[in-house]
C-alpha cells in the first residue's frame, strides 16, 4: 500500500492507478461472464429495483440491505482479480460484490460498508472498469468531502476506521457514459 492516504482524517483511502492491465478487455469479460441480476429493496412497503445490476461471489454468504447472497464459487477471472486486489491491499479477501452501472442513470446511494460481518475496521479493495465515474465521500460529523474520478483499471482501497467515520456514494451523472463495472473485494467473517 505505497499510495498516499487521501483521507484528511479518520481512516485510510488509497488510489492506485493502472492496477489492472488491459481494463477494456476485462470489462468485456465481466459483462458477459458474470451472472448479473436485478436486486430490489423494500422501501416504505414497496419492492423497488436498485439502480444497477449486481453479482456476488465468495466463500462466505453475505447479507446487506436485506439482500441475501449465498456462497458462490469464483469464476477464474474474478479469482485472478482477487489476487491482484490482495497484493495491492496487503490482505486476503473471501468475497466480492460486483456492481454494473449500465449508464449515467445507474448509481449507488450514500452508505458505509459497516455490516457487522465485515468487522470493525474492514479493508475493501474496489477495482473499476469501463466508464469513468465520480466517487464521493463525506465525513459523518466534520465538514469534509472527497471526490475521486475512478479510471478503468484503478484500485481504490478503503481501510482503517474509514467506514466508521465516512459515507460514500456513486452519484448519477447527466453526461452520456457507457457501462462501468466495479468490483469490491471484502473479507466477510465466516
Ligand atoms: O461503484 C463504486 O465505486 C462504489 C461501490 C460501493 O460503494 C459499494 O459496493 O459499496
Amino acid at each position: 500500500m505505497a499510495a498516499a492516504n487521501l483521507a484528511p482524517l479518520d481512516g485510510e483511502l488509497r488510489l492506485i492507478e493502472a492496477a489492472v492491465p488491459q481494463p477494456e478487455l476485462v470489462l468485456e469479460r465481466l459483462l458477459t461472464e458474470l451472472d448479473w441480476r436485478q436486486d430490489t429493496a423494500r422501501i416504505v412497503g414497496r419492492e423497488v429495483a436498485l439502480p444497477r445490476l449486481t453479482a456476488w461471489y465468495g466463500d462466505a454468504g453475505y447479507r446487506y440491505s436485506g439482500i441475501d447472497n449465498p456462497p458462490r464459487p469464483w469464476p477464474p477471472l474474478l479469482a485472478e482479480l482477487k489476487t491482484t486486489a490482495e497484493r495491492l491491499a496487503l490482505t486476503s479477501f473471501n468475497s466480492v460484490l460486483a456492481n454494473l452501472y449500465r449508464n449515467g442513470r445507474d448509481s449507488m446511494g450514500w452508505h458505509s460498508d459497516d455490516e457487522r460481518s465485515l468487522g470493525p475496521e474492514p479493508v475493501i479493495a474496489s477495482l473499476s472498469f469501463g466508464a469513468v465515474r465520480r466517487f464521493r465521500l463525506k465525513h459523518k460529523t466534520e465538514p469534509s468531502t472527497i471526490a475521486l474520478d475512478l479510471e478503468p483499471g484503478s484500485c481504490l482501497i478503503m481501510a482503517g476506521s474509514l467506514q466508521h467515520h465516512w459515507r460514500h456514494a456513486l452519484p448519477k451523472t447527466a453526461r452520456p457514459v457507457g457501462p462501468r463495472v466495479n468490483l469490491t473485494f471484502r473479507a466477510v467473517r465466516l
